[in-house]
């Protein structure tokens, strides 16, 4: 079915709960293509589609399939996300270029939030943000997901930022952009793997209603662009973050070694950091993603009730 916006393609499933004003969850693709390893990232894309399910919220799976923008994807679709080595990494500046040549293209938080945003969805779930990378003041690598932020009118759910990326300079970003960033249940802002960072969280909020209400009064301000709601992993699926601190410094030196920079940078450290610790830390991201999930899918039914 075609969607609110001329180009993209809506399940039948997605377009009736944006046209009745149900909770609908946008989630990306990235994460699946070059997030996590095969099979697992297939598995963890159909898991956290049921569990929004479950809480009574509809699952937008977003990507480009042949050229076309999905909003809402089959079985078969994830399972070609998952294993297909033809789906590029497509962020903002990629999407009319995978478009253009009819390709497969798996999409960041930046290029998720704008194709949810085009039909009307207004939540979405990740694991994590890309940000402002180390030593960004000489690479000038700082992702396109903030400026995204600082424009679409999208809440978008993750575990905080890793620490592959200055936490620091990255709230910093956000504060310059207007973007909110609110931390669920801690005075903490989140680290991915850790429910520490050092950094105290901007905001703090409690509940999935006090989301949704940040998100009404912002847009009903006319103030555009994203909220940030970090919400910790759980404490059973923590990895402290001093453990975690050493691998991400050998994965960025290992990075460093390989000469790899720009769109390589992020899938690369995600792999190695699972490769360095033997898949805890898949374990880890998986939990947190579910987790991720059950609170949107909170946030999403309460503001579609407002
Ligand atoms: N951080 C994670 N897991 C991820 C990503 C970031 O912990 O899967 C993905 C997201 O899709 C994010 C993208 O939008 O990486 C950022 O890439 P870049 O730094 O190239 O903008
Ligand atoms: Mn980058």
């Amino acid at each position: 079915m075609t969607g609110p916006h001329p180009t993209l393609e809506l399940t039948d499933e997605v377009a009736r709960a944006v046209r009745d004003g149900d909770p609908v969850v946008a989630l990306e693709s990235t994460i699946i293509s070059h997030g996590m390893p095969y099979p697992q990232n297939v598995e963890m894309a159909r898991e956290v589609e049921g569990i929004i399910r479950d809480l009574g919220a509809t699952p937008a799976t977003i990507a480009v399939l042949g050229g076309r923008p999905r909003v809402g994807l089959a079985d078969a679709d994830l399972e070609l996300l998952g294993s297909s080595p033809a789906v590029d990494k497509v962020s903002l500046r990629d999407l009319p270029y995978v478009m253009a040549r009819g390709g497969h293209g798996a999409t960041t938080v930046a290029s998720t939030m704008r194709l949810a945003a085009l039909a009307r969805v207004r939540v979405f779930v990740t694991g994590g943000l890309g940000g402002v990378h180390r030593g960004a003041q000489q690479t000038f690598d700082v992702s396109a997901d903030l400026t995204e932020l600082s424009t679409t009118d999208v809440a978008v759910v993750s575990a905080g930022v890793k620490s592959i990326l200055d936490i620091g300079l990255t709230l910093e970003r956000l504060e310059t952009l207007g973007v909110p960033v609110l931390a669920v249940g801690t005075d903490e802002f989140p680290s991915f793997y850790s429910r520490s960072s050092g950094h105290s969280a901007p905001m703090r909020v409690d509940s999935a209603s006090e989301v949704a209400a940040v998100m009404r009064h912002k847009w009903e301000l006319g103030l555009a662009g994203g909220v940030v709601v970090a919400n910790p992993i759980p404490e059973a699926d923590e990895i402290p973050a001093d453990e975690i601190g050493a691998i991400i410094d050998r994965a960025l030196s290992d990075m460093a070694a390989l000469g790899i920079r720009g769109k390589e940078a992020t899938p690369y450290l995600l792999g190695r950091i699972v490769e360095i610790t033997g898949g805890a830390s898949l374990a880890a991201n998986i939990a947190l993603v579910k987790n991720n999930a059950r609170f949107g899918a909170g946030v999403a039914t309460e503001y579609a009730s407002l």
